[in-house]
């Protein structure tokens, strides 16, 4: 499973603030932790509130970079947001993301292409979110179908059915992991799937359970990769345990520690 580390996220207030006062230790210790904890990579969002994303994003890249030598996952719906990053990015990194709307996929599969980057594409265009399986799977497909056209390498892609939380749409749980199995049959050699995972349980109580069993199941659905909290512990234990059961690690009574230290 590669993994994504969420939390440098300007969403959560504490991380918002440090970028605001340009507080490196804050991130600098979200991004030693995450990697400690099993993060492949990092997600890096300037947030809702920057008022320079571009310069925030500068900031962000370099101050992690200082003190982890991991991918970065660069999170901005502003291709030049993300290009700043990419310009510094030390690591192949991720573009995170691109949408199925034409203009904005041409110009992301020529910029990920161009830094030799993973690509995330969301099941997304102008009209919105999707609201059932199919729209998911036909928006994936163009996706899928425009990075084969331009030369992209379909491994290197990663596709986002787009997770919506339970309290509000909780009819496109089931959409989801359903679309994350059809997702795999779009290319070959098959593309990779991703969830964006905290968002299925933003505004309910029992956050850390519903997390842990939406990406479970996904998990069993084919799911490749997520962006996710590493330092829940009990999320991280499941999902090792998940591969376990897939055998996709090789039993051993501590298992656990074992995947730990690879
Ligand atoms: N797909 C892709 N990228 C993504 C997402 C996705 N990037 C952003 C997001 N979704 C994934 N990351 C997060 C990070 C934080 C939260 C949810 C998803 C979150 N934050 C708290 C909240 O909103 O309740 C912040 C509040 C706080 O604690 O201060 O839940 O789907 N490709």
């Amino acid at each position: 499973m590669f993994i994504i580390g969420e939390l440098i996220n300007g969403m959560y207030k504490q991380v918002g603030k440090a970028i605001a006062e340009k507080n490196k230790k804050v991130i600098q210790d979200l991004a030693r932790k995450q990697v400690e904890a099993g993060a492949s990579a990092l997600d890096v969002n300037c947030g809702p509130l920057s008022k320079n994303p571009v310069s925030d994003m500068q900031w962000l890249v370099e101050t992690i970079q200082e003190s982890v030598d991991v991918s970065l996952s660069l999170d901005s719906t502003k291709a030049e947001v993300i290009e700043a990053g990419l310009k510094l990015a030390k690591k192949k990194a991720v573009i995170n993301s691109t949408t199925a709307d034409q203009e904005k996929l041409e110009k992301l599969i020529g910029m990920a292409k161009q830094y030799k980057t993973y690509l995330i594409g969301l099941s997304l265009d102008k009209k919105g979110v999707p609201q059932d399986k199919d729209r998911r799977i036909e928006l994936a497909a163009t996706i899928a179908a425009a990075a084969q056209d331009d030369g992209f390498p379909v491994e290197d892609l990663f596709l986002d059915p787009v997770v919506l939380p339970v309290n509000v749409a909780q009819s496109q749980g089931i959409n989801v992991i359903e679309a994350i199995r059809e997702f795999k049959l779009l290319a070959s050699p098959p593309p990779r799937a991703i969830v964006g995972l905290s968002n299925v349980s933003q505004g309910t109580c029992e956050r850390n359970l519903i997390n842990r069993i939406f990406l479970i199941m996904s998990v069993g659905a084919g799911l490749d990769a997520a962006i996710l909290d590493p330092l829940d512990k009990e999320l991280m234990n499941s999902l090792i345990t998940a591969e376990l059961i897939l055998n996709k690690q090789i039993y051993c009574d501590s298992f656990l520690n074992a995947y730990r230290k690879k």
